[in-house]
């Protein structure tokens, strides 16, 4: 498969040409084109020069999902979102000084795309993480999006704070704020339907990523960031499949895998 290293940003290009590729800064995804369109959400504001994370595509959250809630916890002193989603992971090192190995593969196939994580623990102690694929869709409209496979189940609402929250419609519809942690997720597909005729929607499923994340942080929070557009809450919808409700605890020289594959449906 063609693979493009260029100075920002590496191509990969699938053999069917290029309808279907995939653009990556670091360990960000930051474009996965299919069949000749765009299926994440990018920020015309996005950070592309390491500064900040960027602020679409599909940042690998490690080894801290957020922020700690115990400050004494190994992972306390990191940033929001640990080290990999932000682009300047040498000048974080030493608040985690931990020795492992990351190997994150990235496959391409004419209609889906594969992300998946090896951790590998090449410490001489055990250590803790968090994991998560911080997918941001690209949704023409906000109001037609509906979310299937997370109903019926309890869940943490950030935005509430509510810790114990059922959610019994048969799907996810997004005309607010929402950040919501589903724990222990039973079923390992989730599928995302745009609601419009001339976008494929996604099936996406986990592996190994017990929990999911839905956010979208709609208009208060969207004119609060200062690299997201004003409107660009109406565009995009994130769907994160991690594990993030508990941490793996890794020993000496163990592999944890896990990923998502995500696949165009009609
Ligand atoms: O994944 C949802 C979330 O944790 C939200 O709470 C919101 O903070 C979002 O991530 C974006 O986080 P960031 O640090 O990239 O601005």
């Amino acid at each position: 498969m063609p693979v493009k290293v260029l100075e920002e940003k590496v191509i990969l290009e699938h053999p069917s040409g290029s309808s279907t590729e995939v653009y990556f800064y670091g360990a960000t995804v930051t474009s996965w084109k299919c069949k000749g369109k765009e299926r994440l959400f990018l920020s015309k504001n996005s950070f592309l020069n390491g500064t900040k994370a960027i602020r679409g595509g599909i940042p690998l959250v490690f080894p801290q999902f957020g922020k700690a809630s115990d400050s004494s916890f190994e992972t306390a002193i990191l940033p929001q979102h640990g080290l990999a989603d932000n682009q300047v992971p040498e000048n974080l090192r030493k608040e985690w000084p931990k020795k492992f190995r990351i190997i994150y593969t990235i496959t391409l196939t004419e209609d889906t795309l594969n992300n998946h994580l090896t951790v590998k623990n090449e410490d001489i102690k055990s250590f803790y993480f968090n994991a998560l694929l911080h997918t941001y869709y690209y949704v023409p409209d906000i109001s037609k999006v509906s979310i299937k496979g997370l109903s019926n189940l309890s869940y943490i609402d950030k935005v509430t704070k509510n810790t114990q929250v059922t959610d019994t419609n048969d799907s996810i519809t997004i005309d607010q704020e929402v950040d919501r942690i589903y724990a222990d997720v039973p079923s390992d597909e989730i599928y995302i339907d745009l609601g419009h005729e001339d976008f494929d929607n996604f099936i996406l499923r986990k592996i190994n990523l017990k929990d999911t994340v839905v956010w979208n942080p709609w208009i208060d929070k969207a004119h609060g960031m200062s690299d997201f557009g004003d409107d660009e809450y109406k565009q995009m919808v994130c769907v994160e499949p991690g594990t993030v409700s508990e941490y793996v605890n890794l020993n000496v020289g163990e592999t944890w895998e896990g990923g998502q594959i995500l696949k165009i449906s009609k």
